[in-house]
């Protein structure tokens, strides 16, 4: 059946506004004390046949359901995409056919972390994409790093419990750096490259909406005659790909353990509608052994110089949803959610991930969760399925079979009303039933290498910090000496480097321990590896061509103190507007800010509830704020950690002494409105590159 309601239409009805209503039990019965039990007497014991009470705490003790296993923590918001090109010959999915608009419901999260840890982990992000086609619910489940740690989803509990809280006593808490998770990850080199990936500045996004989004594995698209075109899927965000410092990361998880989570939904109330370009790239079937690697090897990708991506249609997220719990949790994506024209390949990840998710949405909503309105299908669903738990649809008639005559043979087969139905790609398999893994999936370091051969020189380093950090914190020397084998076949400087950090010398031989287990997979390991297609990828490092020059939305703290003048800053705040940037004014306390001409302003930031780590740039107004300030160690504190933290600074005339008390040295990331002319400009544009990592080294100020 045809429907073209929206989505945002069909959840109407099921919105429950309590505007004017009185206060009723779930039956609906006005209740006319919600203070007391009923009891005997004034101070009597309380009576079991209360079931104005019981009504209202049964609901209570079960307001919990089980946390998603992994990616527990996210946030989720509503919008549109809409296709733009014309890709009619590769696929029959209607919702990628050129014009067409179809709303989405997309899921950030994290991995490790429970449902209530930080954002600021150092993690993958989980990017999910459920789009509410005319031919039902296709779901791409996502990350926003295009490869996985293993090759097999046999592998994918084992992985998950290593990075997990350590089982005897639950901790560290959404953090990869701890002894079992770089036991497995040693064990197994397959992960290298993903590990390089999670080392990265990939793993620690400023925001939700300045990530990538990748569906990973290699797709099919099915045409109408029922050709197949390999392909993958990418999300270009329009913001950039931007990323914080480690430390910055840390920091933040203390002050606001919801960054991104309120980033987003702040983004979206303003109307910064975050968005992402659709890119493809697309395999003809006959390429598929072309390349030096496996296309159906989730821990490779293919370099964008080998298979450009084609810029395809644009996603808007613009509603943020209206009840967190109704509409982002109990949201249910599934990689084995798909519509015709797009099909699952071999690749043995995905084949496993078909079968998790579904099982897993039992397990945590229930039988019926396709029913729960986020879930629901806006073109109705007709089957003969029935029962369960919480059924919500009412199934008219007698009939719940089929085939049958009763009800007219209904609901029919696609075909016969001459409708595209689902129809698996009729892909020709000929082979003999094996537990083996194929010897073309056994290459684990090129594309490691090829990662991190692609960063600058700023990203090598955070990437050599990142290993160093992380096995500071493993505990057993033997697991840091096992890494430290794989980094070296990946690249010599790199290992040595992260080895002068511990105190070791990188084995030149991968462990003998990782040997014996990638035996039990390839008996003849390691292998002759082919030679590669590219030896760097621009692609891989991250400027998006397309996404530079813009503040847009960026957060720019306006430091002030009583006293300051008003012109100061109303100048800058402008200027910054201008440009979709946020000003945020920032005082010594919260309430009333006194200018110097005595005019007031009522702000709602201050140097107790903030801190630089919230902040994009920085921006010291003229006034007698000067002199509170020169005091102040907490307005210190926010400079020399911007600083630190390689972000833009900009000083009005007459506050250089507050430079000279700070740590920060005058360079390029600094700077003066003193005798410059073009100081506006200037600071924009540093603020435009995010951040001046170029110069890191020379910012190592203790902050
Ligand atoms: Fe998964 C959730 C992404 C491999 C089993 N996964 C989940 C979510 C994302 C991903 C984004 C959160 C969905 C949401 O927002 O609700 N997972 C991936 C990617 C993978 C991957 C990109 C590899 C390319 N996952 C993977 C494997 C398995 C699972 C191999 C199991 C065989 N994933 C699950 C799960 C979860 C899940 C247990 C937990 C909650 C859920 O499904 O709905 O089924």
């Amino acid at each position: 059946m045809k429907n073209n309601s929206s989505k945002k239409e069909q959840l109407k009805d099921y919105l429950i506004d309590n505007d004017e209503k009185i206060l009723t039990t779930n039956d609906g019965v006005p209740i006319h004390d919600n203070n007391n039990t009923l009891k005997v007497g004034q101070r009597g014991p309380s009576l079991q046949q209360d079931h104005i009470f019981f009504d209202k705490l049964l609901h209570f003790d079960r307001e919990r359901i089980p946390e998603r296993v992994v990616h527990a923590r996210g946030s989720g918001a509503h919008g549109i995409f809409e296709m733009k090109e014309d890709i009619s010959e590769f696929t029959c999915a209607k919702f990628l056919q050129k014009g067409v608009k179809t709303d989405v419901f997309t899921r950030f999260s994290t991995v490790a972390g429970f449902k209530g840890s930080t954002d600021l982990a150092r993690d993958v992000r989980g990017f999910s994409v459920k789009f509410y086609t005319e031919d039902g619910n296709y779901d791409l489940v996502g990350n926003n790093i295009p490869v996985f740690f293993i090759q097999d989803a046999i592998n994918f509990p084992d992985l998950i419990h290593s990075v997990k809280p350590e089982p005897n006593n639950e901790y560290p808490q959404a953090a990869s750096a701890h002894n079992t998770f770089w036991d497995f990850v040693s064990l197994m080199p397959e992960s290298a490259h993903m590990v390089m990936w999670a080392m990265s500045d990939r793993a620690l996004p400023r925001s939700f909406r300045m990530m990538e989004g990748f569906g990973v594995h290699t797709f099919k698209l099915i045409n109408n005659k029922g050709k197949a075109t390999f392909v993958k899927f990418h999300w270009k965000p329009k913001l950039g790909v931007h990323s914080v410092a480690w430390d910055e990361a840390q920091k933040i998880s203390g002050y606001n353990s919801d960054f991104h989570r309120q980033d987003l939904y702040e983004a979206i109330e303003n109307g910064d509608f975050p968005q992402w370009d659709l890119g493809l790239q697309l395999i003809a079937e006959e390429d598929e052994f072309k390349f030096s690697f496996d296309i159906l090897d989730p821990t490779k990708l293919i370099p964008e110089e080998l298979v450009p991506v084609k810029i395809v249609g644009t996603m808007t997220l613009n509603r943020n949803p209206e009840n967190f719990f109704s509409e982002t949790e109990q949201a249910a994506f599934d990689p084995g959610r798909l519509v015709p024209g797009i099909d699952i390949t071999d690749d043995p990840l995905l084949q496993g991930r078909v079968f998790s998710y579904m099982d897993t949405q039992n397990y945590r909503l229930g039988s019926n969760f396709h029913e729960i309105p986020i879930n629901r299908p806006i073109n109705g669903k007709h089957n003969n399925q029935k029962d369960g738990k919480s059924r919500m649809d009412i199934l008219k008639g007698n009939v719940s079979y089929f085939p049958n005559s009763q009800a007219g043979g209904c609901p029919y087969h696609a075909m016969l009303k001459g409708e595209n139905g689902f129809e698996s790609h009729a892909q020709k398999v000929n082979a003999h039933k094996l537990r083996q893994r194929s010897i073309s999936f056994a290459d684990h370091f090129t594309q490691a290498r090829l990662f991190f051969h692609s960063q600058p020189k700023t990203g090598q380093q955070h990437i050599i910090d990142a290993y160093s950090f992380e096995l500071s914190k493993v505990k057993d020397p033997v697991i840091r000496k096992r890494e430290l084998a794989i980094l070296n076949q990946i690249d010599s400087d790199l290992a040595k480097k992260v080895g002068k950090n511990l105190n070791i010398e990188p084995p030149k031989e991968l462990d003998e321990l990782t040997l014996k287990f990638a035996r039990q997979i390839w008996s003849q390991y390691p292998i002759k590896v082919k030679k590669p297609e590219v030896e760097k990828s621009k692609s891989l490092g991250m400027d998006l061509p397309d996404a530079k020059g813009t503040i847009a939305t960026r957060k720019v703290a306006i430091l002030v103190a009583d006293g300051v003048v008003k012109k100061s800053v109303d100048t800058i705040k402008i200027i910054l507007e201008k440009e979709g940037a946020q000003a945020v004014i920032i005082s010594t306390k919260v309430g009333p800010l006194i200018y110097e001409d005595g005019s007031h302003e009522e702000i709602q930031h201050s140097y107790l509830t903030d801190a630089s780590v919230l902040y994009d740039a920085f921006y010291t107004p003229s006034g007698k704020n000067v002199d509170t300030l020169l005091d102040n160690a907490d307005y210190l504190q926010f400079i020399n950690e911007g600083f630190k933290h390689c972000k833009a600074l900009a000083f009005a005339e007459g506050t250089e002494k507050l430079v000279e008390k700070s740590l920060i040295k005058k360079d390029c990331g600094v700077v003066f409105e003193k005798g410059n002319k073009n100081w506006t400009l200037q600071f924009i544009d540093i603020m435009k590159q995010h951040r001046v990592w170029d110069i890191e080294m020379d910012r190592k100020v203790p902050a």
